[in-house]
């Protein structure tokens, strides 16, 4: 109920980034706007579109439905619609769905007066799905170099681009990506229990405050990084883990052609030795 009437209070008019008033109401609980109204286009007409290119494909198995990119043949030419021409259309659909919902969450975020925050980080999200299908085709000349969109052949592609690299563990972005992963998961896991076991106590007992949080850690590992600054943690080591991805396959390729563990002779080669 507090939620109910804390939202009629902010729905107010104002804060839309184009449009003035022309789509600025609500539908149910969603904020429309006219980016709402733009994803609503783009996801409908790419999910309508993998649809028909399922329709066409030899298989209604949701597992094994695929829309494949172009034959390398088309190099970065328009392809027929049935030959990749429908992976292309979907791609563009893809990209005009998230940067719409980007600005549809700038423009709620602009409405509450917040920061921009939520935007910036799922642009970080937007910008490694675009390394992968647009950024790195383009680089290597071809959109057949795109994953296909489909369950199961996307990870086809993933261990095919992995082993065409030899051990795509050996790529150092790579490292640093997945470390910001685990890190990020370390993170969440401590800020979920620590909340957790200051603010959900047992009955009678009393909620704790953040001084309570704060000497936990200090006692523990002898410093805490305070409750406003885990968050911000939080945000970078997310924001930093789909950075560093998209740098680790932006380099496979159009920055490095061998196998990944020839990158390391660098070591090997250092005149010290
Ligand atoms: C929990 C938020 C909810 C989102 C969900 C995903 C669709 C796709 C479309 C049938 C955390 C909704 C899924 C709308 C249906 C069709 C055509 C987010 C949460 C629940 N992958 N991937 C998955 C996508 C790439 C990889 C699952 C998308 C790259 C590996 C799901 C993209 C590479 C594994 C999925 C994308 C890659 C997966 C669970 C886009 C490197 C798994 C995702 C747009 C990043 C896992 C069968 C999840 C799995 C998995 C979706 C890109 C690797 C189907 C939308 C090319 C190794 N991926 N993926 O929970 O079980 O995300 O696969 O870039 O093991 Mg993938
Ligand atoms: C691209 C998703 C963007 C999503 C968007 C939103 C919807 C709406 C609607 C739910 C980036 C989509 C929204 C569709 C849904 C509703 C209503 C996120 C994206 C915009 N790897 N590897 C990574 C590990 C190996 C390989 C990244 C680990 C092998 C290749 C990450 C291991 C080989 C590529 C990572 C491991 C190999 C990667 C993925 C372990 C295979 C990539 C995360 C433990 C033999 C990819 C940018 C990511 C990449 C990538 C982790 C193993 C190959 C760091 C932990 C050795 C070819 N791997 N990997 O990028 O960097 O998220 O992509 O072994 O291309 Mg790897
Ligand atoms: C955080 C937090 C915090 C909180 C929080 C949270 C982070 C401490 C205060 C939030 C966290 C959670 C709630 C936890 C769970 C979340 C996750 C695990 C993340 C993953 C989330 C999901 C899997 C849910 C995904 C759901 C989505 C994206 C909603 C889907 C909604 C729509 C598609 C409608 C969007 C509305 C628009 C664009 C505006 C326009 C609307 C209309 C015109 C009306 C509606 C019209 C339709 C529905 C038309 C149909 C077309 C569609 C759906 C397109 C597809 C087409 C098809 C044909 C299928 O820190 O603080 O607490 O809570």
């Amino acid at each position: 109920m507090a939620m109910l009437s804390f939202e009629r209070k902010y729905r107010v008019r104002g804060g839309t980034l184009i449009g003035g008033d022309l789509f600025d109401f609500w539908v149910g609980p969603f904020y429309v706007g006219f980016f709402g109204v733009l994803t609503i286009f783009f996801a409908s007409l790419g999910t309508l579109l993998i649809i028909y290119g399922a329709a066409l494909g030899p298989t209604w198995n949701l597992w094994q439905i695929s829309i494949a990119p172009p034959d390398l043949s088309y190099g970065l030419a328009l392809a027929p619609l049935k030959e990749g021409g429908l992976w292309q259309i979907i791609t563009i659909c893809a990209i005009g769905a998230f940067v719409s919902w980007a600005l549809r969450q700038a423009e709620i975020a602009r409405k509450l007066g917040m920061g921009l925050h939520i935007p910036v980080a799922f642009g970080f999200a937007i910008f490694a799905y675009i390394t992968l299908v647009v950024i790195r085709p383009f680089l290597l000349g071809a959109w057949g170099h795109g994953f296909p969109y489909g369950i199961i052949s996307h990870l086809d592609w993933v261990s095919n681009v992995g082993y065409q690299f030899l051990h795509f563990h050996y790529n150092p972005a790579h490292m640093i990506a997945i470390t910001f992963f685990f890190t990020n998961v370390l993170a969440l896991a401590l800020h979920g229990s620590l909340i957790l076991s200051s603010t959900n106590p047992q009955e009678g007992e009393m909620v704790k405050t953040a001084e309570h949080e704060d000497t936990y850690f200090r006692d523990a590992i002898g410093y805490s990084i305070g409750t406003l600054g885990i968050h911000r943690l939080g945000l970078f080591l997310a924001v930093s883990a789909a950075f560093w991805s998209a740098v680790c396959i932006l380099i496979s390729g159009p920055f490095w052609t061998k196998g990944w563990p020839e990158w390391w002779n660098w070591w090997l080669d250092l005149p010290v030795w």
